[in-house]
Formats: C-alpha cells, sequence, structure tokens
C-alpha cells in the first residue's frame, strides 16, 4: 500500500489555491492509501508569526482537513511539532544538503528578496531540510503538492539519492511528488501573474469569505483584453485562471471547460465561475462550522501548539 504524505502551514487564512492545489485532493488517497497529513507548525516558523495567530490557524486547519473529508479513522491527522523525529531527523538531515543547492530554492529566493540580509532566518534557508526530513521520516512514496512545491520534493529525491549511494540502497525511501493535471498553481485574481498566496493576500479568495465577497471577488477579477473564453496563459492569464478555477471545481479538463462557454461574453462567464466557488465553498464552510462548534478532534492538536506556543514564548 502506498504511503502519501502532505501537509500545510497554518501561516494565514487558508486560500482558494491551497483548497485547489492541495487540500482538496488529500481525501482521494484514503481509501487505497496509508495516508498522513499534518499541520506544518515548524515550517510556519520560518517567517514571524505572533504564537496566538498559530494557535488559531493551526485549529482552524485541523478543522479544514476534517471539512475537507479527511476521515480521521482512514487517514493521521497531525500537528508537525507533536512528534519530535522530524526537527531530529532535520538535525541530521542538513549534513547532506548544500548550501548552494539551497540558496537556488525559488522559494528561498521569493521570500527573501525584500529581506534584508540579517533578517533572513537560517530557518528559511534550510526550509527544504526540514520538508525532506518530513518526507522520508514516514517512508512517504506519494507527497501530494501544489506546483510551488515540486522544487521541494525534487530536492528531497536528489537528498534520498545521495544517502542511498553512500549508505546503500533502500536506506531512504525514494519520494515522488504528484500535482493535479489542473490547478496545480491558481493564480492571484488580482495580478493573474503572481501566486495566490496566503501570505501576500492580494486577489486572494479565502476558504472562509463570506459568499457575497466570494462573487464580488471573481465579478471584479482582472481579465483580458478580447472577448472570448478561451484558455491562454500568455496573452489572457486572467481569463486562464478562472477557466482553470472552474475546470478543477468541476474536476473536467480546460479543453471541456472551454466548450462550455463557447459565445459567452466575459461577465457571464464570471457569474458561473463565481455561481461554482460559491457551490463548493458554501458546504465546505457549513462543514468547518460545525467541526468548529463541535471541538471533536480538535483538542489535541490545540493542546501540541500550545506547547510549542509556551517554547515560543520562552524564546
Ligand atoms: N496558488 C496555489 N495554487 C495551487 N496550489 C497552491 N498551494 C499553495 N498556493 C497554491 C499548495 O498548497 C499547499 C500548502 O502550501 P503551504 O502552506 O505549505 O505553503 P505554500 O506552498 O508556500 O502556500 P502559500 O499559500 O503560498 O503559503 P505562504 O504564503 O505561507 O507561503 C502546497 O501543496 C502548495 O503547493
Amino acid at each position: 500500500m502506498a504511503r502519501i504524505l502532505s501537509g500545510i502551514k497554518p501561516t494565514g487564512k487558508l486560500t482558494l489555491g491551497n483548497y485547489i492545489g492541495a487540500l482538496k485532493h488529500f481525501k482521494d488517497f484514503q481509501d487505497s492509501g496509508d495516508v498522513y497529513i499534518f499541520i506544518a507548525d515548524l515550517h510556519a516558523l520560518t517567517l514571524p508569526i505572533d504564537p496566538e495567530v498559530l494557535r488559531i490557524n493551526s485549529r482552524d486547519l485541523a478543522a479544514f482537513y476534517l471539512a475537507s473529508g479527511l476521515d480521521p479513522q482512514k487517514a493521521t491527522i497531525f500537528t508537525q511539532s507533536s512528534v519530535p523525529e522530524h526537527a531530529e531527523l532535520n538535525a541530521i538531515l542538513q549534513n547532506y544538503l548544500y548550501m548552494g543547492e539551497l540558496s537556488r530554492m525559488t522559494q528561498f529566493k521569493e521570500k527573501s528578496m525584500h529581506m534584508k540580509e540579517n533578517a533572513i532566518g537560517l530557518g528559511l534557508f534550510a526550509y527544504p531540510v526540514l520538508m525532506a526530513a518530513d518526507i522520508v521520516l514516514y517512508d512517504a512514496d506519494i507527497v501530494p503538492v501544489g506546483e510551488d512545491q515540486i522544487q521541494h520534493v525534487e530536492i528531497t529525491r536528489d537528498l534520498v539519492h545521495r544517502i542511498n549511494s553512500r549508505y546503500g540502497e533502500g536506506t531512504l525511501v525514494l519520494p515522488n511528488y504528484k500535482i493535479n493535471k489542473v490547478g496545480a498553481r491558481i493564480m492571484s485574481l488580482s495580478d493573474p501573474n503572481v501566486k495566490m498566496s496566503k501570505s501576500d493576500p492580494k486577489g486572494d479568495i479565502f476558504l472562509l469569505d463570506e459568499m457575497p465577497v466570494i462573487r464580488k471577488k471573481i465579478m471584479s477579477a482582472v481579465t483580458d483584453m478580447g472577448n472570448e473564453v478561451k484558455y491562454d496563459k500568455e496573452n489572457k492569464p486572467g481569463i486562464s485562471n478562472l477557466l482553470t478555477i472552474y475546470a478543477s471545481l468541476r474536476e473536467i479538463s480546460i479543453e471541456e471547460a472551454e466548450k462550455q462557454f463557447v459565445g459567452y461574453r466575459y461577465g457571464d462567464f464570471k457569474k458561473v465561475v463565481a455561481d461554482t466557488v460559491i457551490g463548493e465553498l458554501e458546504p465546505f464552510q457549513n462543514r468547518y462550522r460545525e467541526i468548529i462548534a463541535s471541538g471533536e478532534y480538535l483538542d489535541r492538536s490545540e493542546e501540541h501548539t500550545s506547547e510549542l506556543q509556551s517554547h515560543h514564548d520562552l524564546v
């Protein structure tokens, strides 16, 4: 049985990008695979975060996991910091990844670009080491991620090859990333050339946005010259992004989605996209609220996060 592992950082309000690129698909593995999904709170510390915000975000993320259809009877859902072996293995693996390759990571370059050098934490630089530790600790075969995380799984593969060639084949399990054919990179609605991201919330749809807000955001999404609803990432990035959102939620190909909108004006197309997003997120939000209200399953993750918080306060 394949072992599947993935996680999300509790760094902010989850976006439609996190949902389409990652969260929505985790449950698809739980009937046929051995699934481990975690709240990546140690990764969340790589940029400054208020401990109380981290606590709230972590609890929310646990509720989002459950609302997405992950079943704790089938999948192991846990907080990263509650398993000390992540940090322990990180300490060992940091000897096998090198400064040159870490400094080429796109995420590191993007996140540190506007920071003063003496304010860039070592943890941000060494982020892929901890991610490699997360993956190999569980002998994960498959890591479902959005496009932006592929590079980190690839560097984990390099590390596994390096260790296996030094200590013998099979010392570590070689993981593969899994991305979705459609929706592996959802872009900002206000700037479709930039990834929709929770820490840079311009043009984001948040999973807990109210329905009228979602509709308004989609209706005012940046579109392009012309009037044809066609997928063309170069010349029509805004329309292409909306088509991607639609196709991934409907679980159809981009070509099928294009066919459905032949002859549509942009405004009418956006209306259908808004209905589709609302049709997905409204029941999701209802499940989330029920889970938060009942508190079931959430308390353990909260306990562990408050341990982390006391540590953070101490520091
Ligand atoms: N825009 C996106 N489209 C598709 N997938 C996305 N993911 C993130 N943004 C998009 C995927 O969501 C998962 C969780 O990501 P993460 O929290 O570990 O960190 P991230 O990749 O850095 O996501 P964010 O939202 O951009 O977080 P911040 O702003 O805190 O860095 C991953 O599988 C990711 O690919």
